[in-house]
Parts: C-alpha cells; sequence; structure tokens
C-alpha cells in the first residue's frame, strides 16, 4: 500500500478506464467530424444530381451547375480567358468545370461540419450556394422565372439529406459507467452509413440521368443551330401581298413557328441528331435507298406554302397552321427507288415507332408532297420533327405528316395499317371544308355600328372560292376573300356588318374550288374528321 497511483500504469484499473475512455471519445468525435464532411459532400453532390435532373424537363441550361459555369464565362474578364486559352487550349472548358467541381467539393464539405457545429448553419451554406446558382439561371439567355426550379429542387433535397445525415451523426452523449458507447450511438451510425449510402447512390443516378438526357437534347439542339439550309431551287410561288388582311384578331396568314399546332403521341419529343438521321427506302422498290441529312440538304429542294390540319380539329377549333416548308418532292425521292405497280400505300414511319398510311397516289398526282426540313425559313424545329418530317397537302396529318421520319415503306392498303388507321380512324382522310369566325370572338361583345367580321376558310387541294355569313336566321350574304396564295393555303376573308344593339349569332360556311358548299351536318372528328358551320354568339350594344 502506499504507493502513488500511476496513471498509465495498468495497476490502477480506474485511470486505465479514464484514460481509455477518454481516447475512445477522442476518436469517436474525429471520426463524427469526418462523417459529417462526408455527408456535406453526399448532400452537394444530390443538390446537383437533381438540379440537372429538374433541367430536363424546364431547360438544360436552366441545370445550376452549367448556369453558374457558363455565367462565369460571360463574366470572365478577357485578359483571363485568353490566358486560360493559351494555358489549357481546348481543354479550357473542362479546365473550368474542374475547378468549379474542386471548389464545391470543400465547400460542401465544410458545409457538413458547419451543420455538425451547429444546425442548419450547413443548409445555410447550401442556401447560399443556392442562390447564387438561381441568380446565374436567371440570367442565362432566354431565360424564364422557371428556371430557378432545377435549384430550389437540388437545394431541398440537397438541404434535407443534410440536416437529416448529420441528425443522425449527433449521438447522445456515453453513459458515463460505460465503457462502450451507448449502444444507440452505434445503431444511429449505421443508420447514418446506410442513409449516406442512400444519398450518394441517389445523387449519382439523378445526376447522370440528368447529363445523358439534358446533353441528348443540348446536343440536338446545338446540331440544328449549325445547320444551313440551301436556298432552294425554285423560289417559292410569289404570295401576293393581299393574302393577308389587316384585321385586328384575325389568324395570321403564315403561322410563326413558335405558336403552329403540335399533335403527335411522343410524350418527350424525340431528339434525332442530323449526323445519325438516316432514311431509308424500302418495300415494293427496284432498289433499297438509304439517304443521310448531307444527302437530302444536297438535292434540289423546293420551297412551297402548305396549311396543315389536325384531323382532331373541331368545328371552329384552332389544329391548323400555314408554313412555307422547304424540302425535296416526295414523288421523285420514291423514283429513285422505282416502286412497283402493286405498291398503292406509302407506309411511313418515324424515330419513336410512329406511323402513318399515306395513298400513293397522292403522293404521285403532281401535288407539293415533301420530305421537309424547313418551315418558315428555318430548320424544322424539334417539336416539328426535326431533321426532316413529310407534308402532303389536302391530307389530314394523321395519314401523312410522319415527323422524325426513317423510314419510307412502299406497300399495299390490303397489307399493312398504321398507328391510327388502327384505332379506328379512316384510312382515307382528304381534309374537309372548314371556314371559321375568329372576330369577334365568341361571346364578344361589339359596338353597334359598323362591325367586322372575319377569319379564316381552308380546303386544301379545290382552295376556297366563296365564304358567305348568316347573322341570327337572315340570308347567307357574300364575304370578301383575300387573295390565294395556292389552292393548299387557307384564305381569309372579311364581312362587314351593320350590327344592331342586341344578341345575335354569326355563323360562315365556305365553298370550295370545285363548287362544294360545306357541309351542316354537324360530325365530330373521329372517325374521319369534323364538319359543320362554325358560329359565335356576340352581343351588341
Ligand atoms: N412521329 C409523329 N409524327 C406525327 C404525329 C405523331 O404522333 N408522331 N402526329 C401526326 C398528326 S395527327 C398531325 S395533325 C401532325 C401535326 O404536325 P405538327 O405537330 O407539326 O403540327 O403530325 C403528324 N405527324
Ligand atoms: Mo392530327
Amino acid at each position: 500500500m502506499g504507493r502513488i497511483p500511476d496513471s498509465g500504469s495498468r495497476t490502477n484499473p480506474r485511470a486505465y478506464q479514464l484514460r481509455t475512455r477518454y481516447m475512445k471519445a477522442s476518436a469517436t468525435r474525429w471520426l463524427t467530424r469526418a462523417l459529417a464532411t462526408v455527408a456535406g459532400i453526399v448532400a452537394g453532390g444530390l443538390t446537383l444530381g437533381v438540379g440537372e435532373l429538374v433541367a430536363v424537363a424546364v431547360d438544360p441550361p436552366a441545370a445550376p451547375f452549367l448556369a453558374v459555369g457558363n455565367t462565369f464565362v460571360d463574366l470572365t474578364p478577357e485578359w483571363l480567358k485568353s490566358f486560360a486559352i493559351r494555358t489549357f487550349g481546348e481543354n479550357d472548358k473542362q479546365v473550368l468545370l474542374l475547378g468549379m467541381g474542386v471548389v464545391l467539393f470543400v465547400v460542401s464539405a465544410a458545409g457538413g461540419l458547419l451543420e455538425l457545429w451547429r444546425r442548419w448553419a450547413g443548409v445555410a451554406v447550401l442556401a447560399a450556394l443556392g442562390v447564387v446558382a438561381a441568380a446565374a439561371a436567371l440570367n442565362r439567355p432566354g431565360a424564364g422565372a422557371t428556371w430557378i426550379l432545377p435549384t430550389v429542387a437540388g437545394v431541398l433535397a440537397g438541404a434535407a439529406v443534410l440536416a437529416l445525415l448529420v441528425g443522425a451523426l449527433r449521438t447522445p452523449a456515453p453513459d458515463a459507467d460505460s465503457l462502450e458507447p451507448a449502444s444507440g450511438a452505434r445503431s444511429d451510425r449505421r443508420r447514418f452509413l446506410l442513409l449516406t449510402a442512400a444519398a450518394a447512390g441517389l445523387a449519382v443516378l439523378t445526376a447522370a440521368g440528368g447529363r445523358r438526357f439534358g446533353q441528348s437534347l443540348q446536343a440536338v439542339l446545338e446540331a440544328r443551330e449549325e445547320v444551313r439550309l440551301p436556298r432552294p431551287v425554285a423560289p417559292a410561288p410569289v404570295v401576293p401581298d393581299g393574302v393577308a388582311l389587316d384585321v385586328d384578331g384575325v389568324t395570321r396568314f403564315t403561322t410563326p413557328n413558335r405558336d403552329f399546332y403540335r399533335v403527335d403521341t411522343a410524350l418527350d419529343v424525340p431528339k434525332v441528331s442530323p449526323d445519325e438521321w438516316r432514311l431509308t427506302i424500302r418495300g415494293m422498290v427496284e432498289r433499297e435507298v438509304e439517304l443521310d441529312f448531307d444527302d437530302v440538304l444536297g438535292l434540289d429542294l423546293v420551297e412551297r406554302m402548305i396549311t396543315l390540319t389536325c384531323v382532331s380539329n373541331e368545328v371552329g377549333g384552332e389544329l391548323a397552321g400555314n408554313a412555307v416548308w422547304l424540302g425535296y418532292p416526295l414523288a421523285r425521292l420514291l423514283e429513285r427507288a422505282g416502286p412497283r405497280p402493286e405498291a398503292d400505300m406509302l407506309l411511313s414511319t418515324s424515330v419513336d415507332g410512329f406511323t402513318a398510311s399515306t395513298p400513293l397516289q397522292a403522293i404521285m398526282d403532281g401535288r407539293d408532297a415533301l420530305l421537309a426540313v424547313g418551315m418558315n425559313g428555318e430548320p424544322l424545329p424539334l417539336d416539328h420533327g426535326f431533321p426532316a418530317r413529310l407534308v402532303v397537302p389536302g391530307l389530314y396529318g394523321y395519314v401523312s405528316a410522319t415527323k422524325w421520319v426513317t423510314e419510307l415503306e412502299l406497300t399495299r392498303f390490303d397489307r399493312a395499317t398504321a398507328y391510327w388507321t388502327d384505332r379506328g380512324w379512316a384510312a382515307e382522310a382528304p381534309i374537309k371544308i372548314a371556314s371559321r369566325i375568329d372576330v369577334p370572338g365568341s361571346f364578344g361583345d361589339v359596338t353597334a355600328g359598323s362591325a367586322v367580321v372575319a377569319g379564316v376558310a381552308w380546303a386544301q387541294r379545290r382552295g376556297i372560292a366563296a365564304v358567305e355569313v348568316q347573322v341570327d336566321d337572315g340570308d347567307w350574304r357574300p364575304a370578301e376573300l383575300a387573295d390565294e396564295a395556292s389552292i393548299d393555303t387557307w384564305r381569309q376573308w372579311f364581312f362587314e356588318w351593320d350590327a344592331e344593339p342586341g344578341n345575335h349569332t354569326l355563323r360562315v360556311r365556305a365553298t370550295d374550288g370545285d363548287g362544294e358548299l360545306q357541309t351542316d351536318e354537324q360530325v365530330p372528328p373521329f372517325p374521319d374528321g369534323s364538319s359543320g358551320w362554325h358560329s359565335v354568339v356576340v352581343r351588341v350594344s
């Protein structure tokens, strides 16, 4: 007895216990900090991943990382830019992205530590990064308010995961008398590891998914920007000045691409790279023909104004549009393959699997059926079939206007059917005569006195010869017609009306170039297009 206790001696169990516990506690603290940095990095990664994925739906350049990078590029002073190009050459973009990645990595790790130090401190770091990224996204060319959504969604996901992971690290203090950490601490750590693995996996998945989809869209948009359409060999037939009326509210004669109706079965617009696009002509032909996009651009292209119409258009509806199409005559294209005489159908297939069955006779009878690559002076917009589609005057779109077209098969109606004909729609689908009142609008208010009634009418392949208007149950009276661009385009019309106070019904009907009067028989679009006269009720005061 009487020995001084030696703290380092195994002979004193109490001191040994204390020291071991101190070392364990300190090791635990460092481990916890290391894990917090991992949590921060995973949360940062998830923020980016979710941002990438949401950007696919909003607009690829709205992705937070890209938006910040592009803004950085735009803001880089000239001397730094030339320095970077001199030093890194073509790799300057990769270097920038790598540098941004390193900065983000370090800041995210620090965010994890801060969150451990004080709850919400790390979340605040993420939010601050988010503000920078959202500001960058909002300032990109073409940005709209929705461009902050990828960043907002990313930061919300990242912040939730950070709070959750670091929360799991905050273990209760070990039981004072136990040598082991509280058993709860171990299970918390296991929970942390599982959650971290799950969040990291999610980060990788969302980022990879976002990059994959986003890149293909971005790449195709860029490829489209680079397309140089050739000039048509024969300029488009001159469109008389008089085709467009100067009446407020009447449908514009040429439909701008962004306003052109879109109808297709594609949930996600097909992204077809012009480099990879091929068109095959096969089936009942003398020889198969394959063309790539440059082959098509090298052909003698023509420009034609054609009004496209959807069979689903209701009486008075808006599913019709008029554009200048640049393309190659389908008849000449098919002749390269030499259709065999038995063939009576052209079955066209889109990259997305959609098919249309077009009577071969309609393509070969001299009308301007086109393999189109241009719309109103631009390459086709992605929504309208980039890089190539069909346009056949006089037939509803579902039997003729295949977008993103990749295959033309010559076949027979007794052998093949197509997407909509399989679903009961008519195999023969010429466009019916239609006329529409654009002004005044339905249930519109009109000032008593001289008023203008105006609209459009179409009967592709026959043209419009007359339009008549009826007020209430009065006589049908002729409307004035604007000039005709061609029998394949719609025609504007107007009617001067001496409007008397009260409620009135205005009705319109057209006569086509063959002298056929538009029928008043009301039928719905199924199975071969709607018919009936369009009317509007207005109040005159
Ligand atoms: N690949 C593909 N092409 C398609 C369709 C489709 O669903 N998929 N719909 C057709 C129909 S029903 C119409 S009315 C026209 C519409 O062309 P737009 O969207 O350019 O106006 O495209 C036709 N081409
Ligand atoms: Mo359609």
